[in-house]
């Protein structure tokens, strides 16, 4: 069973948060590029690593990961020594997991519909998410006073989640509120984070060049 990883990926996808995970592990890995607008993922050999269609995946000791979120927690319990997890009886495991599941299952849905303009929900009750202002009002509390999710400690759900807070703002699905503008930049002034996107950059203009 081969313990390297196999890292399914595209610059112009949500598989940048799964590549910044991984610099900041700093374990080996072998990127296999997808291309998405030559529809890539939708061909039989993709399809076979992930039924959905969808980048990121890992493979890792020959079991698939997909799902971003699963993704970051497996990696990060998978290589303890990078610190981004608290180990199983940590108390602080479950503020850990509370905000990397409600970043991926509140978070993203909300900057989404709102990024989408989707119709004002009529049964708020059965979103999971309830309102975007609920949201983003909780996303705010959590990273306050900060520096982190885990308050001095970096982890694996600081890098989900701040993606998903540098996404929003990207595509001004998410109001720029200056609480979230600090934590964002506190996070991505890590070394890992210039190091993915500086590849990421280089990666993507290669993409773009050879067509
Ligand atoms: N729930 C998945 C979503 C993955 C996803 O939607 N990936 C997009 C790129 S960001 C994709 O592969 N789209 C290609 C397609 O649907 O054809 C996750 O969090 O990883």
């Amino acid at each position: 069973m081969s313990d390297s990883i196999v890292f399914y990926y595209n610059p112009m996808s949500r598989a940048r948060i799964v590549h910044w995970m991984l610099e900041e592990l700093g374990v080996p890995y072998e990127m296999r590029l997808v291309n998405l607008e030559k529809g890539e993922q939708k061909k039989p050999e993709f399809l076979a690593v992930n039924p959905m269609g969808k980048i990121p995946a890992i493979v890792h000791r020959g079991v698939v990961v997909t799902e971003t979120a699963a993704i970051c927690a497996y990696l990060a319990d998978a290589f303890p020594q990078a610190g981004l997890a608290p180990a199983l009886d940590d108390p602080q495991r479950g503020t850990y997991f509370r905000w990397l599941f409600f970043a991926a299952g509140c978070v993203e849905p909300a900057v989404l519909d709102r990024l989408f303009s989707r119709p004002p929900i009529e049964r708020r009750m059965a979103v999971g998410y309830g309102s975007y202002e609920d949201t983003v009002n909780t996303l705010e509390k959590a990273v306050t006073p900060g520096p982190y999710i885990l308050g001095e400690r970096f982890s694996a759900a600081d890098v989900y989640i701040a993606s998903q807070i540098g996404y929003g703002f990207l595509t001004k699905g998410l109001e720029p509120r200056p609480t979230l503008q600090a934590y964002l930049a506190r996070c991505t002034e890590r070394p890992a984070c210039k190091r993915f996107t500086a590849e990421a950059e280089r990666i993507a203009a290669e993409m773009k060049a050879n067509g």
